[in-house]
């Protein structure tokens, strides 16, 4: 690694020296502190960005290694997930995209199939392993005409939950649309009908019971981000 890389990770990391004559506890600007994290949380964004390889696969498991059962998480309970009429379901698309046609679940399904078996990572510190298959999240983009150029791929929630990737995430190849959980559709709390998995970032990054995807270059943020999660978090 050359020496602006080793620094580049090291900033990424926290690990810079302390920034002489700052004092983050001074009463006439309280919000300092607050300021210099979400200045730092946004330039790792970028180290992030500029070190992630689309190449490089995360790892996958067998399936005797996957976590039975499956963890649920969200910001409600289990029994308030949305419930999506699967015959009346489309995914609206937005933004730079060529062919925004809604698309239903038996459309979805009729592009090829990809299966996998990943780990899955929240930020609140618990991971598991699962088998997710569906559309790889490149291929369908490709597919509706989607502009490739753009910045970021933004998705929208049946419970209000959103979120958005970059573009080159968005690209990789295990990042997928997935329908289908242990080989049988996902159920409503682990993101019927729709979800995305996408085993290069956290958790929140895999957004379920999607109804809407969008390609844009301005920001969109994120449900977490937007209350100061770090926005790529992810590798
Ligand atoms: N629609 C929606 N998607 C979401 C969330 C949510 O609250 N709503 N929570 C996120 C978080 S923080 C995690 S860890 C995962 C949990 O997915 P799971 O229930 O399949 O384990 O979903 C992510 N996607
Ligand atoms: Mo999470």
């Amino acid at each position: 690694m050359n020496r602006r890389a080793l620094l580049l990770r090291a900033a990424a990391f926290g690990l810079l020296p302390d920034l002489a004559g700052c004092n983050f506890d001074d009463p006439e600007h309280p919000d300092l502190a607050d300021r210099f994290l979400h200045a730092m949380s946004t330039w790792n964004d970028r180290v992030q960005a500029a070190l992630f390889d689309p190449n490089t696969l995360a790892p996958t498991f067998r399936p005797d290694q996957i976590t039975r059962p499956p963890r649920f998480n969200a910001f409600y309970p289990a029994s308030q997930a949305p419930v999506v009429d699967e015959a009346t379901y489309r995914l609206a698309l937005g933004g730079q995209i060529q062919d925004k046609t809604p698309w239903s679940l038996a459309q979805l399904r009729a592009l090829p199939q990809k299966s996998q078996i990943t780990r899955f990572i929240c930020v609140e510190g618990w991971r598991v392993i699962g088998q997710w298959s569906g559309v790889r999240l490149g291929l369908f983009l490709k597919h509706i005409g989607a502009d490739l150029r753009c910045r970021y791929v933004s998705f929208r929630c049946a419970d209000g939950y959103y979120t958005s990737i970059d573009m080159p995430s968005a690209l990789h190849p295990q990042t997928i649309l997935a329908l289908d959980f242990l080989g049988a559709p996902l159920t409503p709390p682990f993101g019927a009908p729709v979800r995305l998995r996408i085993p290069t970032k956290l958790g929140f990054k895999n957004p379920k019971s999607i109804v809407q995807l969008a390609v844009t270059n301005i920001y969109p943020g994120g449900y977490w981000a937007d209350q100061g999660y770090n926005w790529f978090s992810g590798s």
